[in-house]
């Protein structure tokens, strides 16, 4: 998730998790900075995960990303009311040899009404091939100068919001055009949990530290078949897990 510059907003909310680390040689958890302490990977977390990649989702990221890719971030993000939009943006700049990283947007309620601030994209214009002289673009911004061809492409693909039930998700390539629209609702709180992969490198000192666990395989395929996703948010969810705020009623 990038961090832009005057884009955020106090009722925006990013609530990271800590992902599993790497034993050493004594058996200890090696945490590598603070915020490796909080939120917590639990097994209510894992299931959800399991449940998201076991279907649809999984095959695409294990068609794109191969099975050896592994979790590079985890956040829950909140609009609360009030909540302004972002700014258009891609969470990544597409280049030749950078690792592909995919995020699934996972709902963690139903976001079927626009007031609760969806997220937007813009289809086609995560990779070169998507625009006119095969070059790919970030997308227009107040911060810097637009590239005509930048603007074109937004002129041709506005952003659009899909509506979601809890446990629908929507996969996204890093070098997508999107934004987190404003929360306009009275009293309804709109997370979203987004679950992001990388492809794996030779020369990967990130990946040699991290732990087995976050390997795309270990989820792949791995729920159980009555394992819905809907299902298993609702129980994590009724128990109190750490995974965001169900909807106010
Ligand atoms: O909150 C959202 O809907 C999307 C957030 C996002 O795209 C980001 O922070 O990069």
């Amino acid at each position: 998730m990038l961090l832009l510059p005057g884009a955020t907003s106090e009722n925006r909310h990013f609530q990271r998790f800590s992902l599993p680390l790497k034993r050493t040689s004594t058996g200890r958890l090696e945490p590598t900075h603070q915020r490796d302490f909080e939120p917590q990977f639990s097994p209510k977390v894992e299931a959800v995960l399991r449940a998201t990649l076991a279907g649809p989702a999984g095959a695409i990221l294990e068609a794109a990303l191969g099975r050896d890719a592994r979790l590079c971030e985890l956040t829950a993000i909140t609009a609360n009311p009030g909540a302004t939009k972002q700014g258009l943006h891609a969470d990544a700049c597409w280049t030749k040899t950078a690792p592909r990283l995919i995020t699934i947007f996972l709902a963690l309620h139903d976001i079927l009404d626009e007031t609760l601030g969806p997220t937007r994209f813009c289809p086609k214009t995560h990779a070169p091939r998507c625009f006119p002289g095969e070059t790919w673009h970030p997308p227009p911004d107040r911060y810097s100068r637009t590239h005509p061809r930048a603007a074109e492409k937004l002129a041709k693909t506005p952003p659009i919001w899909f509506p979601l039930h809890a446990g629908d998700a929507i996969v996204m390539d890093s070098t997508t055009w999107h934004q987190g629209s404003a929360n306009t609702s009275l009293d309804s709180q709109r997370t979203l949990l987004c679950i992001s992969f990388v492809e794996s490198q030779s020369g990967d000192s990130a990946a040699a530290g991290a732990s087995t666990k976050t390997l795309l395989s270990e989820f792949v395929g791995a729920g159980k078949k009555d394992d819905d996703v809907g299902k298993v948010l609702d129980r994590s969810l009724k128990k109190g897990d750490d995974i965001g705020k169900k909807k106010e009623k």
